[in-house]
């Protein structure tokens, strides 16, 4: 996150400057709508990007898996900002997006770690995010540093088409600048996740539960797992639970919230009584110094308190620990997932 934000952000000096959108600002402030395309990860930083964008540009946003958008009719057009997000540039559902997207007038910016790669050279411009190549197959630095790109990008936007006043532009260039020592911080934690991995390393379902910001958080969560442990999981927005997935919660179901003080904190907090009604376990990723989830909660995980809208960017970090230590008590060979290329080709 640092290496991305290095050169690009000083928030003191008032300065954010992503060159790759030098040649397209007008495109992307004029823009009717946006549309972000990716596969995976990449897609869930997509989500957390369209809270940003709406929230401080206050431009409509759409998400789209590249595997399902690049297959339909979809309604594009030449005021159309097209976003792709790729970790390795070579994803052949997004480079399909992209060309449908580009035939239709679209102006196309990618987000990618991989300089020179085939998406990199397919888009109009775009942004690295200096992250370099995941050293594993499933993707974890990827994330984080595409939601710094996408951070900087919707507070640019909000900035230019002037939803954002210039104070509250500044004081969230700091927070955004603060992210990284905290994500550090957080990093500290992971003996405690280790003992906490010891103790459901063989569950054979998770539940990944988060509102807001946190929910594509959650989806991410559960992923990882997936991924790389081969536990079946599933991540929700905390308010769907109850429109299904609560019947499966008993004393055998990890629940893992993501239950942060932010908008949404009190209604979380009525989501993880549910749970506790129903005995499920829960482990809660809360806001250091939490008192009300501690006393429900199985195992609390505490991270540095910052703005809710940068939150996934440390939220996410235990839960690729808990990944992390999960597999790795099970076997599993966390950098090269059965099943899994690093760049999906075909
Ligand atoms: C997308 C993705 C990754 C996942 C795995 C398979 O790749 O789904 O998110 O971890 O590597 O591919 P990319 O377009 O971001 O490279």
């Amino acid at each position: 996150i640092a290496d991305c934000m290095r050169g690009r952000l000083d928030s003191r000096a008032g300065r954010l400057i992503l060159g790759g959108l030098r040649d397209y600002m007008n495109k992307f402030q004029n823009a009717d709508r946006i549309i972000i395309t990716a596969c995976g990860t990449s897609w869930h930083a997509g989500l957390v990007a369209e809270y940003l964008f709406e929230e401080f540009a206050r431009v409509p946003v759409e998400v789209e898996y590249a595997s399902e958008f690049r297959y339909r009719n979809p309604v594009i057009n030449s005021r159309d900002f097209v976003i792709a997000i790729s970790q390795s540039g070579e994803t052949a559902d997004t480079l399909a997006a992209i060309e449908l997207a580009k035939q239709k007038g679209a102006t196309i910016f990618g987000v990618c770690n991989v300089v020179g790669s085939s998406i990199a050279r397919a888009t109009h411009a775009g942004s690295y995010t200096h992250a370099g190549p995941e050293i594993g197959v499933a993707s974890t630095k990827a994330f984080t540093a595409q939601i710094s790109v996408l951070s900087m990008m919707a507070l640019m936007l909000g900035y230019q088409r002037g939803t954002l006043p210039e104070s509250k532009y500044m004081e969230l260039l700091s927070e955004l600048e603060a992210i990284p020592s905290k994500v550090e911080k957080a990093l500290k934690l992971n003996e405690q996740i280790e003992r906490i991995a010891a103790q459901y390393k063989d569950a054979r379902n998770f539940l990944y539960l988060g509102r807001g910001y946190n929910f594509p958080v959650a989806l991410e969560g559960a992923l990882k797992l997936k991924e790389i442990s081969y536990i079946h999981a599933e991540g929700y927005p905390a308010a769907e639970m109850k429109h299904g997935p609560i019947a499966l919660i008993d004393e055998e179901m990890p629940v893992v919230f993501i239950a942060t003080q932010d908008s949404s904190y009190e209604k979380v907090v009525s989501n993880i009584q549910e749970v506790k009604a129903r005995k499920g376990k829960i482990i809660a990723v809360v806001t250091e110094g939490d008192q009300t989830v501690k006393k429900m909660a199985d195992h609390v995980i505490e991270i540095p308190r910052a703005h809710e809208a940068f939150v996934p960017l440390i939220s996410v970090v235990p839960l690729q620990q808990l990944s992390y230590h999960i597999a790795v008590m099970r076997g599993c060979n966390v950098d090269q997932p059965r099943n899994l290329a690093k760049s999906v080709t075909v």
